[in-house]
């Protein structure tokens, strides 16, 4: 049984999760949309879903964007407006303590493209589904960084006039090679792995916990309900990651070593 968030045993996660994290000389983090919920962005499955009222591939494929790239920048021009409106929360705010504390021994895996951790001053931020506040050319290379600021309905390169698109990572794309590596490789060499706020069903990124396993790396669970990672994994705190993370990076500071 792994101990949970609201129960008698909370406590007890808690503390083991930061005998884990205080006992690893490196660490990973890999988080989804869900840290970023309680700053007021929806998640895409699930109730109130970005994706419930659209199908994935009416939006997150190259396919749907060739036939339709008016109604898929709609759709990344109304996440980047809301992104103006919002704010990292505590739970980004507790991955920055926790990367001051293990410095270059430290890595943000994120799935999210909102660019919160950043916002909130995390620095080791790999960002392997891209980001919502890059465009890129679909013919040639130009790539830019534009914020939130508002674009044309359907925005066109300034060096060659062709379509942009957004700078993130559809189905059946390749994830960004070399930021993939380095994901793959800090997975490869920490003794514990943060898993905050995804539901593990997306890959390559889920295989992530797996490959955290194999060697041999204690993995944390912080998530709103049980995934199909919960199994596997070594503690699974059930709780909103905005009031769990700040009560384990707390911890961390004073867990005895295991
Ligand atoms: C809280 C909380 C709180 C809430 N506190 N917790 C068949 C055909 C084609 C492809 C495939 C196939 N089978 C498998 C594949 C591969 C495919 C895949 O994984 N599909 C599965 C869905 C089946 N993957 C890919 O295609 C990847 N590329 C690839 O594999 O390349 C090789 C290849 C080439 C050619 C053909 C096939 C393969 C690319 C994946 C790209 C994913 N892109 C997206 C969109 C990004 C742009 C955008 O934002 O619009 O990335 S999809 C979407 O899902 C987004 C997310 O990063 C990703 C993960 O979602 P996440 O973050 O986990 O969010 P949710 O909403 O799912 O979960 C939120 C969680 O938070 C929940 O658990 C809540 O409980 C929790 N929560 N509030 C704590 N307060
Ligand atoms: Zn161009």
């Amino acid at each position: 049984m792994h101990p949970h968030v609201g129960e008698s045993d909370w406590e007890e996660g808690l503390e083991q999760a930061a005998s884990f994290l205080k006992a690893a000389s490196r660490v990973a983090v890999l988080t989804g949309a869900g840290i970023s919920a309680e700053s007021g962005l929806a998640t895409f499955r699930g109730q109130g879903g970005l994706w419930e009222g659209q199908r994935v591939e009416d939006v997150a494929t190259p396919r749907a964007f060739a036939r339709d790239p008016r109604q898929v920048w709609r759709f990344y021009n109304l996440r980047r407006a809301n992104l103006a409106e919002v704010q990292p929360n505590a739970g980004h705010r507790a991955l920055v303590d926790l990367e001051q504390r293990f410095g270059d021994d430290f890595a943000l895996i994120t799935q999210n493209v909102d660019g919160l951790h950043q916002a909130a001053g995390s620095v080791n931020v790999l960002e392997i589904h891209g980001s919502i506040r890059r465009v890129r050319c679909t013919e040639c290379p130009y790539i830019v960084e534009r914020g939130v600021e508002a674009l044309p309905d359907l925005p066109h390169c300034e060096k060659c006039n062709s379509l942009l698109r957004p700078d993130v990572v559809w189905f059946e794309e390749m994830l960004p090679a070399t930021i993939w590596s380095r994901a793959e490789l800090a997975v490869v060499r920490c003794q514990c792995l943060l898993v905050v706020g995804t539901s593990a069903m997306v890959y390559p990124a889920a295989g992530l916990i797996a490959t955290a396993h194999e060697h041999k790396a204690r993995v944390i669970e912080v998530n709103l309900q049980a995934t199909p990672a919960t199994q596997g994994v070594d503690v699974s705190l059930l709780g909103p990651s905005g009031t769990v993370l700040p009560e384990l990076v707390r911890r961390v500071a004073t867990a005895p070593p295991l």
